[in-house]
């Protein structure tokens, strides 16, 4: 699991880092580049091939198999083998405690916008 770990560590460096930078709003937005760039462009969902497909984009070519797939299966909480955005976005999350502590409140921030700008449309 080393590869996790330190794909791990790299992102707990990172994300803060853009959170403060962008902000809640521009922070998801991040993340959804992130996952459109590791989707299976057909399926519109991240599923461990297309992962080990475009994994080097994100600097983790190193995985192995075997921590590809605990990565989705970590991440997949609907149990469809696959990572929805949504999904992935609470993964990386989750896999960044630094970030929970620090951009919780702009997560907030922004799903509170989302809610309120879903409420008029
Ligand atoms: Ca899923």
């Amino acid at each position: 699991m080393a590869g996790v770990g330190k794909a791990v560590a790299e992102f707990e460096d990172l994300l803060p880092v853009m959170a403060e930078k962008l902000g809640g709003e521009g922070l998801m937005r991040e993340l959804s580049n992130g996952f459109e760039l590791l989707m299976d462009k057909e399926r519109g969902v991240i599923t461990v091939e297309s992962l080990k497909r475009n994994a080097a984009v994100l600097g983790l070519q190193d995985l192995r198999h075997d921590e590809l797939v605990s990565m989705v299966e970590e991440g997949d909480t609907d149990g469809d083998g696959a990572l929805s955005e949504m999904e992935f976005c609470v993964l990386m999350f989750r896999l960044s405690p630094g970030l929970m502590e620090e951009s919780r409140l702009l997560l907030e921030e922004f799903l509170q916008q989302e809610l309120e700008s879903s409420a008029f449309y």
